[in-house]
């Protein structure tokens, strides 16, 4: 029954179809299917061809954007029914997309299952000035600071940030926790960082293991 519905989810997102996605979601929602498969079986995968689809030039910049309007439709329906963790301690994450890049429906993601995972999650937004990850983050006093790129000219940001870090010798008091397409565990030990997660369900993991709850 939910296979069925995460499917029509999917091809409501790959056929750009913003009022089909919303009303699949509020269906999903009525017949009780988990709020949050719904966003990682359903919206996600229909994403992920998306994504594919864009490679083969199937898709160009316009029919992704109404894919991902569509995604954010049924993402509105279903984020009040994600649900959140009570009475887990409030860490707080810092997070955002690294500056020259403005790819931002992962990092979106990753905030909305990190705060229904119980974190307070600060987000900065996207191709945002690195110096903003470590003042933000002294500014609230954040456990971890998250950064998301999706381009590989934009990666080395990430490494940049961790030297800022250690240049105002506040390296050991924030964990650092990156993703997106290009990141890889190999990357992530390259740079120093202390976590890398390929998805949004592991992002929260990685952020528990992180912080030792
Ligand atoms: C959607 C998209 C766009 C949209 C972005 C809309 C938006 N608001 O985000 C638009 C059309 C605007 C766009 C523009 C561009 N794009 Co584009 N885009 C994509 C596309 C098709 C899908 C990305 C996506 O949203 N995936 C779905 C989400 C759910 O997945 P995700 O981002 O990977 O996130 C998950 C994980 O990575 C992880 N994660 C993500 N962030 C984080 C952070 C942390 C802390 C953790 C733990 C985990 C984590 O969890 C997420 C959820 O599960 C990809 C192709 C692809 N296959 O990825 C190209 C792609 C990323 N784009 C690309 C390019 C080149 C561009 C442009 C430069 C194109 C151009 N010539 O103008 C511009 C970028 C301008 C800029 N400076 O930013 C290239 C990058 C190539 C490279 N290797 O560097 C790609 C790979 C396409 C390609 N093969 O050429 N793009």
């Amino acid at each position: 029954m939910s296979k069925a519905i995460f499917e029509e989810l999917k091809t409501a997102v790959v056929q750009m179809d913003e009022d089909l996605t919303r009303r699949v979601a509020q269906t999903a929602v009525e017949q009780g299917v988990d709020a949050c498969e719904a966003v990682n079986r359903g919206l996600v995968k229909g994403m992920e061809v998306v994504g594919e689809k864009y490679e083969l030039e199937e898709y160009f910049i316009p029919e992704v954007l109404l894919c991902s309007d569509a995604m954010n439709a049924g993402i509105e329906v279903l984020k009040p029914h994600i649900k959140k963790e009570a009475g887990v301690t409030p860490y707080k994450v810092v997070i955002g997309v690294v500056q020259g890049d403005t790819h931002d429906i992962g990092k979106n993601l990753v905030k909305i299952l990190q705060e229904a995972g119980g974190f307070e999650v600060y987000d900065l937004g996207r191709d945002v000035p690195l110096e903003q990850f470590i003042d933000k983050a002294v500014e609230v006093r954040a456990d971890i600071i998250g950064m998301s790129t999706l381009m590989t000219s934009t990666m080395d940001n990430m490494g940049t940030v961790i030297t800022m870090l250690q240049g105002r010798d506040l390296r050991e008091r924030f964990k650092v926790l990156i993703g997106g397409g290009p990141i890889s565990q190999s990357f992530a030990d390259t740079i120093g960082a202390d976590g890398y997660a390929p998805d949004a369900t592991s992002a929260v993991r990685m952020a528990r293991e992180l912080v030792g709850s």
